[in-house]
């Protein structure tokens, strides 16, 4: 069975949904707390140098990071996961994708962790990101369709936006200024397959839960 390191909320848990869209099983392997000295760390050092989430252990022992990468990989077991090969759905599809890791997911980065880049100017850091990520979902609501980001079918981009849409700045900035997003994961979180991993990650939308 392929093994997930993560923590409940962070990262891995887009790399669940996706999973879990495509019926495979995995085991979750705990490291809360991994991004400081302790245990949670050195146990995820010993499969992943680079110390993130999430990290997947293939059957094979292979050890895969990267979202948009298991994405890729989980497309070659599981087409459904994307839009059909050859279709202009799949080209805006690979945009997407690749977007959202190399725009918006370092944006988070920068911002949880400004210290490293900016040691004397950390608020400053934080604030700029935030504000920028602002910008890019604006230019994201203007892509993506409904009921899901990529129209009737259920795609690895929606994973995406469950997790961001918890993330900073929070649903109700999205509420406001990017509603079609927001209904993208309130969306994906009515559909049965994976219902309870976004509950498991906290990332339940619909009112009153
Ligand atoms: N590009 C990576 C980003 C993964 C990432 O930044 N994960 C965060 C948690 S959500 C992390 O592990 N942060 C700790 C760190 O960067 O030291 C991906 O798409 O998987």
């Amino acid at each position: 069975m392929m093994k997930l390191y993560g923590v409940r909320g962070w990262g891995s848990g887009i790399v669940e949904i996706m999973l879990s869209l495509s019926k495979i099983e995995y085991e979750f392997v705990d490291v809360t707390g991994f991004d400081k000295d302790g245990s949670p760390r050195t146990k995820l050092l010993a499969v992943n140098p680079l110390a993130q989430v999430p990290t997947l252990v293939l059957k094979s022992g292979q050890v895969m990071t990267e979202t948009a990468a298991i994405a890729l990989m989980l497309i070659d077991r599981v087409p459904d996961l994307a839009p059909p090969a050859g279709t202009q759905r799949r080209e805006e599809f690979y945009q997407l994708l690749i977007w959202l890791v190399a725009n918006v997911y370092p944006t988070f980065t920068y911002g949880d962790y400004p210290h490293r880049w900016s040691p004397s100017a950390q608020r400053e850091l934080r604030s700029a990101t935030d504000h920028y990520r602002q910008k890019l979902f604006l230019w994201l609501e203007t892509k993506v369709t409904a009921p899901f980001a990529m129209g009737e079918q259920v795609t690895a981009i929606d994973a995406y936006l469950s997790a961001m849409t918890s993330w900073r700045p929070g649903a109700a900035w999205f509420s406001e200024h990017c509603p079609k997003i927001l209904e993208c994961a309130h969306c994906l979180e009515a559909v049965p397959l994976v219902t309870s991993v976004i509950h498991l990650n906290g990332w339940s939308h619909i009112k009153g839960d």
